[in-house]
């Protein structure tokens, strides 16, 4: 069995190509990945030299490159994490966005039909389905709910949903999706809430809260993630969507004093900034279909997996710090520079 997995060197890639080696031994697990400003190799540094696993540096639109590594590698399931991911960045620039989410998705598909596969597993997000009211707590994200997006990224990643459910309609390529909430553990890039406001804080630097920071968001540790898809690649019905998340909704201004708590960190730290454009306000995923098809749920607790994330934060520092001390720099300067003067 050969998986190939896209976008390996970013956070949720990364953990899976860990799960995948663990688990199955005599599997090859080839991963492609382009290297952007989100992929890093050290982050693979301990598994480069497993016979079972090769990395390839390519771009999922380059459609020579990718039909190439398919004549190589001949992968009998692709699973498909390449994507542009920052909501903020696609704000500032949603172009590659379109690329790589939607046209990248479309070469991939297009070489599992040239090639032949036995899957084709579209990593996707609860994003697609916008958000929910924060006076409804009675309502959950399920797969039929419409797909509603707000950000460039979340309709990137819409667009590319709709497209693998038209490849299945259209050309019968077997394909599965998965919508996944908000997933959080290591090699989480440092640009995103939780490892920014681990590492600001262990600097003592402000902690940029978007608007007041009541906005919900349904965390998930990145192994559950990794699980729920290993099971709908092997066990998912194929045309299927399935959401996955673990009733683990909270808002971010609670994340961030629940960082400062186990930091030592005192909470004048917290500083409110001007909001997101349209930031959605509540992420709730309903995964009741998953659980009883398939049999998944969470393993880890949020109080036991926020733990093992600011430990990892705290003994991986030469991993964050190599990435925070390049554009990295550039990039916090330009996003949050200033932001506080706009706040209303
Ligand atoms: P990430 O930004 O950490 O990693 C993305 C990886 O894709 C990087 O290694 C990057 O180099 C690679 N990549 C980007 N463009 C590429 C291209 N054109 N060709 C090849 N490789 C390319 O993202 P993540 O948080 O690990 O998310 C992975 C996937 O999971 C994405 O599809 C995202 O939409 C989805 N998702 C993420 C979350 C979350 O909470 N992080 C939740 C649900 C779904
Ligand atoms: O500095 C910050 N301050 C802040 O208040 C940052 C970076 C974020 N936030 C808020 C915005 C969101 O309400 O925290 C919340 C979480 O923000 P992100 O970490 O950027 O995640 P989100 O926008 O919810 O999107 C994530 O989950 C779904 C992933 O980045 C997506 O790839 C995934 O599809």
């Amino acid at each position: 069995m050969t998986i190939l997995v896209t976008g390996g060197a970013g956070f949720i890639g990364s953990n899976f190509v860990f799960h995948m080696l663990e688990k199955y031994p005599d599997y090859r697990i080839v991963c492609v990945d382009k290297l952007t400003y989100a992929g890093n190799l050290s982050t693979l540094k301990d598994v480069m030299n497993n016979p079972q696993f090769r990395f390839v540096k390519a771009d999922i639109c380059d459609r020579q490159a990718i039909y190439q590594l398919f004549e190589e590698e001949k992968p009998d399931i692709i699973v498909n994490f390449a994507a542009e991911s920052h909501v903020d960045r696609s704000i500032e620039n949603p172009e590659i966005f379109l690329q790589t989410n939607i046209l990248g998705t479309q070469v991939l598909m297009d070489a599992c039909r040239k090639y032949g596969i036995t899957r084709y597993h579209q990593v996707s997000t609860d994003e697609v389905y916008g958000d929910l009211p924060l006076d409804r707590p009675d309502l959950f994200f399920t797969e039929e709910t419409p797909i509603h997006t707000s950000s460039p990224y979340s309709s990137s990643k819409a667009g590319a949903d709709l497209l693998v459910l038209a490849y299945h309609r259209t050309y019968g390529l077997p394909v599965t999706i998965s919508r996944c909430s908000n997933n959080y553990g290591p090699y989480h890039f440092p640009e995103k809430l939780i490892p920014l406001m681990i590492i600001n804080a262990l600097a003592d630097k402000p902690l940029p809260v978007y608007g007041e920071g009541l906005n919900v968001r349904d965390w998930l540790y990145v192994e559950d993630h990794c699980r729920a898809i290993d099971l709908i690649i092997h066990k998912g019905t194929v045309g299927e969507v399935y959401n996955v998340g673990g009733h683990n909704e909270m808002k971010n201004i609670d994340i961030v004093k629940l960082i400062c708590e186990k930091l030592g960190k005192p909470e004048s730290l917290i500083t409110h900034v001007a909001d997101r454009k349209g930031h959605d306000m509540r992420y709730a995923i309903d995964p009741t279909k998953i659980h009883r098809e398939l049999g998944w749920l969470p393993e880890t607790k949020f109080a036991d997996g926020i733990e093992k994330t600011i430990q990892w934060y705290l003994t991986h520092r030469e991993w964050w710090e190599e990435i925070i001390s390049g554009d990295y720099q550039k990039y916090y300067e330009k996003m949050y520079g200033g932001r506080e003067q706009f706040m209303v």
